[in-house]
């Protein structure tokens, strides 16, 4: 019965032991693997070891803390047992015993039969602490009865950042609100707290949604300005004035986790004049120059396109997140236009990019179209008619999104980023956009600028120096009809072939305040003069009566003082190929930002700006309180072959009298130090940088569009983008029956067509993105599509809606390349709906072919920073070289990319990027207008009755085929 009863007690200790040594594995798998702490490990692993080495014996198995303790009640057998003193008392273990005392937890015992001996011993093993060590985290912390001590977590751990017991952070991809706190314990731990969003309306419009801090609000929810531009009651003439738009109330200092605001604006564009009788005695009494409506520019009288009556137009100043709503007005008598917002992405509103024929109808005369969208991208850029010349006739204007200073990155360098330290540099011609067109297009005009305007201020220096010298022919330009000069057969000014003439060989340096100069320049009585290089002259009376001294017209003036840092935006709002060199008197430019987006700062004696371009830079005065120049230098078209154009503005220190600066000014004048951007540069050059060889700052790395990922090795989509000015019969402007471009005609009177892919742009009636669900896809062209059609687009002239279609989504690289065969030219190409990384920008030679380009990205020999490549969205190509941009193509819609000089744009120097499927844009607003072309139905060719005719019988073969099926199947 004894020994029954200790087998079943037997056999019921091995069932207990043997559920024991599970838990026990069970417990250590657990250990292992949620708890990374060391020492916990270690005593895991003598559970595992004491698991492996407890016989199949009933046993006791106490566990006390983290020590084990073995002990056999059973059979006390002297030869397999140790026998150990604990105290006063006596103990035995069994071989193979394993424990530890609470008292020396560093100690480790056993019961072991060493070889050829009859008793076992009891062997003390010391465990060793020096290698322990706790993450991060944690500190190593002793703890009773544990050999050396427990790792505990002090601190909180947070996507790889540190947190002390007690601080709070945000997290950025749900808003909620993190605190480290303690346990009673000691021990560290998150505590998370949701954010709370106010709630959503339910009837808010998906176009008026927009988050702000991780929260969802609808437009209707934000702050009001408090004034509106657009009541009737204020929408008179005397408040265009600049500072009427500086005093706007979203013209802030803008705060953080503030509420946005709607910002409203009327616009009215129509067509206006130099020197207005709103200008009265301007320049003779330059007070009036500052004259509500006084537009002086150059003191040369033309026509002009403004926005109310200023130019530049309106500033738009807002702060980032900011609704602006701009009611544009068209009040031009029989001219349509449109305004885009140079700058902003138009993420959630891609029909307000304002391109005609792509995301709107053109805006007819005698119509409003209100402009709304959401001011996303912070930066310097600016709004401009995209439709026709009006931007060179005046229609743009600054629009600045700020941010929050505590946002800035940079905001430790400088003092004061004040809203009249913006620099718009247009290039001048005296006469319309669309004469200068026509007469460059159709007939021997030149297209050179003659002038450069800053802030629309500037002098006409040039014919100022002519008038004194009296050396120089000049002819007047006349607004009377075309067909009185017709009869003297005049010669216009140079063409892009011309040789250069005498005037613009000669050095031209001059004093402003040189009396003699003042004396000589008002214009011969009723006479004003424009410079020509021809040789042939002409003069018709104006029928205006005009007599000005051009000498006395105001410059611009920047003030600051002594000892503060000032960041200055330049804006290049230029329409022809006038790239401007920038530079100030004795002091350096720190350049900190393009396009609106940071980077390494660094210091630089000029930059140069190409068409469409910003840049933000700090000037620090920190020079002799006095006034200095700040010169302007024309490049390319504006250079020593044709118009040597160069203009200047006043930094005035506070304390200096209000005069002139004393040093000379010329066109030859040269900047010194390192020049940014120059023209037709590749890297490398001890004297000056590329765009490509700045770093963008690290933050962007996370930013939808340009992230860390559009810099992957290589890139989902790769478009190769070349062009060139090339000599083919261009129907618009070579019918080849009439006159192709290889009759004999003067060399001026050829006109060469820039082409990308040696295809031209054709706008569609009806703009893409709006009508996009009713537009055939085939429409569409490309290089590849043309080739498969057997199109050879080299030797004829193609145009049509070249769009280039990538998936939502997608890394895309635009190789775009000069070839440069014709002329040295110069192309600044700018993206709609997206920036871009710039990765490379070099200059290979005078000139370069894509198949060498191609052949050198097969190899791998094509320049690319993939480091910290800079962001911008309008960038210039050199030359005889190529720029590399890449992007995400994270913004749905129909997005133009084009050369950003009017001449070259006009005439189909673009193409469109489709980003995603139709579904995948939004939709327009209800009633968003339409356009398109109109021919009544019975006025259809009557091949399309046929096929109306053929339709008809179709589907009666159809019918007729169902009911023979339908009548066999029933017979059966
Ligand atoms: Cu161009």
């Amino acid at each position: 019965m004894q020994l029954n009863g200790n087998k079943i007690q037997n056999h019921l200790s091995v069932v207990v032991n043997r559920s024991i040594n599970i838990i026990f594995t069970m417990l250590y798998y657990l250990i292992i693997k949620y708890n990374r702490r060391v020492t916990d490990l270690i005593s895991a692993q003598l559970v595992f070891v004491v698991i492996l080495l407890v016989p199949q014996q009933p046993l006791y198995v106490a566990v006390d803390g983290l020590s084990v303790n073995v002990r056999n009640q059973t059979d006390q057998n002297e030869t397999d047992q140790c026998m150990l003193t604990v105290g006063n008392s006596i103990d035995y273990k069994r071989v193979g015993s394993l424990w530890i005392f609470p008292e020396d937890p560093c100690s480790l015992h056993s019961c072991e039969l060493q070889p050829n001996a009859t008793q076992p011993t009891e062997i003390i093993t010391k465990k060793q602490c020096n290698d322990i060590y706790c993450d991060i985290d944690s500190e190593l912390r002793p703890k009773k009865g544990s050999c050396c001590g427990e790792c505990l977590r002090t601190k909180c751990l947070f996507q790889d950042e540190i947190y002390i017991i007690g601080q709070t952070w945000q997290n950025s991809e749900d808003c909620d609100y993190l605190e480290c706190i303690a346990s009673d314990q000691g021990e560290a731990y998150i505590n998370k707290y949701p954010r709370k969003c106010p709630p959503l309306a339910k009837d808010c419009p998906p176009e008026l949604i927009y988050s702000d801090n991780c929260c969802q609000y609808c437009q209707n929810q934000l702050q009001n300005s408090d004034r509106s531009l657009d009541d009737d009651d204020n929408n008179n003439e005397d408040i265009w004035t600049e500072e009427f738009y500086r005093r706007h109330p979203c013209a802030r200092e803008c705060q953080e986790n503030e509420i946005p605001k709607l910002c409203r604006y009327t616009f009215l564009v129509e067509w206006y004049e130099i020197l207005s009788k709103a200008c009265y005695d301007c320049p003779k009494n330059r007070t009036d120059c500052f004259r509500p409506h006084c537009i002086a520019a150059d003191g040369v009288p033309r026509s002009i396109t403004v926005v109310n009556r200023m130019m530049p137009g309106p500033t738009i100043e807002v702060c980032q997140n900011d609704i602006v709503q701009v009611d544009v007005k068209n009040h031009l008598l029989g001219e349509s236009t449109t305004i885009h917002w140079h700058g902003m992405h138009m993420k959630e509103t891609p029909y307000m990019d304002g391109v005609p024929h792509i995301t709107q109808c053109p805006i007819s005369p005698h119509s409003t179209f209100r402009y709304k969208f959401k001011a996303e991208n912070t930066g310097t850029h600016f709004w401009h008619s995209h439709t026709g010349m009006q931007r060179g006739d005046g229609v743009f204007g600054a629009f600045i999104v700020k941010r929050s200073r505590s946002k800035d990155p940079h905001s430790y360098l400088y003092d004061f980023d004040l809203p009249e330290h913006k620099i718009i540099v247009q290039d001048w011609v005296h006469v319309p956009g669309v004469s200068m067109f026509a007469s460059h297009h159709h007939s021997r005009g030149d297209n050179k600028p003659p002038n450069i305007l800053i802030n629309g201020k500037g002098r006409h220096y040039k014919a100022i120096l002519n008038q004194n010298k009296n050396e120089e022919e000049v002819f007047i330009e006349s607004e009377q009809p075309r067909k009185e000069k017709d009869e003297e057969k005049i010669k216009s000014p140079i063409g892009a072939n011309s040789s250069l003439s005498k005037l613009n060989e000669e050095e031209i340096f001059l004093h402003p305040l040189n009396n003699d100069v003042i004396k000589n320049v008002t214009t011969d009585g009723n006479e004003i003069f424009r410079l020509t290089t021809n040789a042939t002259k002409r003069q018709v009376k104006r029928s205006a009566e005009i007599d000005i001294d051009l000498n006395s017209l105001p410059l611009e003036v920047f003030n600051v003082k002594h000892g503060y840092r000032y960041r200055f935006r330049i804006i290049n709002a230029e329409f022809l190929n006038c790239p401007i060199k920038i530079s100030i008197d004795n002091h350096s430019l720190t350049a900190i930002n393009s396009d609106g987006y940071d980077f390494e700062a660094v210091d630089v004696g000029s930059i140069v700006t190409y068409a469409g371009e910003r840049f933000d830079f700090i000037v620090n005065a920190n020079q002799i309180i006095d006034n200095y120049w700040i010169r302007f230098k024309g490049l390319m078209d504006c250079d020593e072959r044709f118009t040597s154009a160069f203009q200047v503005a006043i930094l005035r220190y506070d304390g200096a009298p209000p005069k002139e600066p004393t040093a000379e000014i010329g066109y030859h004048h040269q900047s010194e130090g390192i020049e940014l951007n120059a023209l037709n540069r590749g890297s490398g050059h001890f004297d000056s940088l590329t765009i490509a060889e700045l770093n963008a700052l690290p933050y962007y790395n996370n930013v939808p569009g340009i992230d860390h990922n559009v810099l992957k090795p290589t890139a989902d989509y790769k478009f190769f983008v070349y062009y060139d000015f090339y000599g083919k019969d261009n129907p618009v402007f070579h019918p080849s029956k009439y006159y192709g471009i290889n009759a004999s005609l003067h060399d001026s009177n050829r006109l060469f067509t820039p082409q990308l892919n040696h295809i031209s742009w054709k706008f569609p009636a009806s703009p893409l993105f709006s009508s996009r669900d009713s537009i055939d896809d085939t429409n569409f062209c490309n290089e590849t599509s043309l080739q498969n059609q057997g199109i050879d687009c080299h030797q004829q002239f193609c145009q049509c809606q070249h769009v280039l279609q990538v998936p939502l989504g997608s890394i895309v690289e635009l190789i775009i390349v000069d070839e440069g065969f014709t002329y040295d030219a110069n192309h600044p190409f700018h993206l709609h709906g997206n920036a871009f990384r710039v990765i490379g920008l070099e200059r290979l030679g005078k000139n370069v072919t894509i198949e060498k380009v191609k052949k050198l990205d097969s190899l791998n020999l094509l320049k690319r920073n993939m480091m910290k490549p800079p962001i911008k969205d309008t960038v210039t190509v050199p030359d005889g070289g190529y720029t590399i941009l890449r992007f995400a193509a994270y913004n749905p819609g129909f997005w133009l990319f084009h050369c950003h000089i009017e001449f070259h744009a006009e005439i189909g120097m673009a193409l469109v990027l489709k980003v995603g499927n139709n579904d995948d844009m939004p939709p327009v607003p209800k009633k968003f207008p339409t356009c398109h072309d109109f021919i009544r139905e019975d006025d259809l060719p009557s091949i399309n009755n046929t096929a109306k005719l053929f339709n008809i019988y179709s589907y009666s073969y159809l019918l007729y085929i169902i009911l023979g099926f339908f009548l066999s199947y029933t017979s059966l």
